[in-house]
């Protein structure tokens, strides 16, 4: 029930809403500059003395077209920020293009709002981790001040999509830390990743604001609004926020090789509402990061690529030292165990087990195998066999990472397994996962956790995690024996 549910929440089609936040309005033209929707909020705040229904299918309203003409012409996904008035009133205006019309998203602009800074912080590249964590932590500080907001998280995801707070800003007089904190894949659905990947930021500046709908001569096609910021919230995310005590909330996107990697998340608890050019200088600070997060990345991955390179020749060396596999395995072993941090390894020669350190039963290894049958690209990892083995056997072993078909014998086949054993470890959940869901009482409504007290789990079952390069060394390393193809278990078969 409580799956289903999820599901459900998976397949809100959040870009199709059909109506927006009421902190501004909304016109859609189609690309002739012809319009097709508007929000019903729109005479309201532009204080036009029309019906709705005369502003459809009419041109843009003047002030509109002057922005829409003095703007580049955009492509599906871009976006532009300008200004314009009627009379003494200002506005901001976001024009994005979604592959088949043109959306003008109107933010009246307060002649008292404060401004603020533009970014243009100039991080160095970080030398070390810590100097990362120095930067991230410079950048939240600077958020948290920019904004005025209560509190700002560094939200990081795992590869399984579950979040971890990594690091976080708060306002002095504020308690409760939410650092440190890991969160369910399921409080952010993919639906909304996409929308994060694609936008500078999502600002959603009144928690529980009514949504304002988006009013066409056809009300069965809603206007996509995938690069829309005043896209409504989903419910369920307004009663998330509410559970939270959050009253305003801002997301920017931490993005790495066309992935979500983090989202900043800045919380008030009262609803506050920053100006385009507030929440532009915000992107730009976080943008300023993602850039040394980049570059920190890219280096680090040449530094470990080097080091790999160096320890690959070592093991090269001792087997032409040997000539064979026998006599080099006491050295070739302890290799495999320190590079990859196994605290055993079993090389399988035919029928013939070559074992160090702690290693699966025989019996253990075959289920294994089995498993690792329909692995295509000869490398198969899991850092959790009960979990990922179908009959796995009790073992002290909890992850493996296996190497099929070396090319080492022209006689037998050969596969290397490197061991892991199980790891305790508690991760400290902000609610309890297992229920991301409540039921109302006494109806079958269903609603987000209202908990987000620490919550311990025990996690049993599992090996320390292999690294995500791990995959690409092994394979790196059964090419390099492919070069030493000579070698047989004995010099002399
Ligand atoms: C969106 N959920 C979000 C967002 C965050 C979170 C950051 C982005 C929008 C925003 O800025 O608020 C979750 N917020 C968190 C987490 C922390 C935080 C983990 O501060 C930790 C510190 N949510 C649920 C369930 C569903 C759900 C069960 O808990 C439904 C399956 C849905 N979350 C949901 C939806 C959105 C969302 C639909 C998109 C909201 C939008 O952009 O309109």
């Amino acid at each position: 029930m409580q799956k289903g549910f999820i599901e459900q929440c998976e397949q809100e089609q959040l870009h199709l809403s059909g109506a927006i936040q009421p902190h501004g309005a909304l016109v859609v033209s189609n690309l002739q500059g012809v319009v097709s929707h508007v929000s019903a909020n729109v005479t309201n705040l532009l204080t036009l003395d029309v019906r709705i229904e005369h502003l459809l299918d009419q041109p843009l309203p003047d002030f509109l077209e002057e922005i829409h003409t003095s703007a580049p012409l955009l492509n599906k996904g871009e976006r532009y920020v300008g200004q314009g008035n009627i009379g003494q009133q200002e506005f901001d205006v976001i024009i994005s293009h979604n592959g088949e019309q043109l959306i003008f998203e109107l933010y009246p602009v307060d002649a008292h709002a404060e401004l603020m800074p533009m970014g243009g912080e100039a991080y160095p590249i970080p030398e070390d981790r810590q100097a990362l964590e120095g930067q991230c932590q410079q950048l939240l500080d600077s958020l948290l001040a920019l904004s005025g907001f209560d509190r700002v998280h560094y939200y990081r995801f795992m590869p399984e999509g579950d979040g971890e707070v990594t690091a976080e800003a708060r306002q002095s007089d504020v308690n409760g830390s939410y650092l440190g904190l890991r969160f369910p894949a399921s409080d952010i659905p993919q639906i909304a990743r996409q929308l994060y990947l694609k936008n500078p930021w999502r600002s959603i500046p009144n928690a529980s604001a009514e949504p304002v709908a988006i009013v066409g001569r056809d009300q069965t096609s809603h206007p996509n609004l995938t690069w829309v910021d005043l896209r409504s919230v989903s419910p369920v995310h307004q009663e998330y926020m509410a559970n939270m005590g959050v009253g305003s909330a801002i997301s920017l996107p931490i993005t790495q090789a066309g992935e979500l990697d983090a989202l900043i998340s800045c919380h008030c608890s009262e609803p506050k509402q920053l100006t385009v050019s507030q929440l532009q200088a915000m992107s730009a600070l976080s943008e300023a990061f993602n850039l040394r997060l980049r570059d920190y990345k890219a280096r680090r991955r040449l530094q470990v690529l080097d080091g790999l390179q160096r320890q690959f020749d070592q093991a090269k060396t001792v087997l032409m030292r040997h000539g064979e596999l026998e006599s080099a395995w006491p050295e070739l072993s302890r290799w495999l165990m320190d590079t990859f941090s196994a605290d055993g390894v079993i090389l399988q020669v035919g029928s013939e087990y070559h074992q160090r350190g702690v290693v699966l039963s025989a019996s253990a290894v075959s289920v294994v195998a089995e498993a690792a049958r329909f692995e295509t690209s000869s490398v198969w990892i899991s850092d959790n066999l009960q979990r990922d083995c179908a009959d796995m056997p009790l073992s002290e072993i909890a992850g493996v990472a296996v190497v099929s078909d070396l090319p080492l014998d022209q006689y037998h086949n050969v596969n290397l397994y490197l061991c892991r054993l199980e790891h305790l470890y508690e991760v400290t959940w902000g609610g309890n996962p297992d229920k991301p869901v409540d039921y109302r009482h006494g109806s079958s409504a269903i609603a987000p956790r209202r908990s987000f007290e620490a919550w311990v789990e025990q996690r049993v079952g599992h090996s320390k995690p292999w690294s995500s390069s791990t995959r690409i060394y092994l394979l790196k390393l059964r090419a390099l024996l492919q070069q030493a193809k000579s070698f047989s278990w004995k010099a002399d078969e």
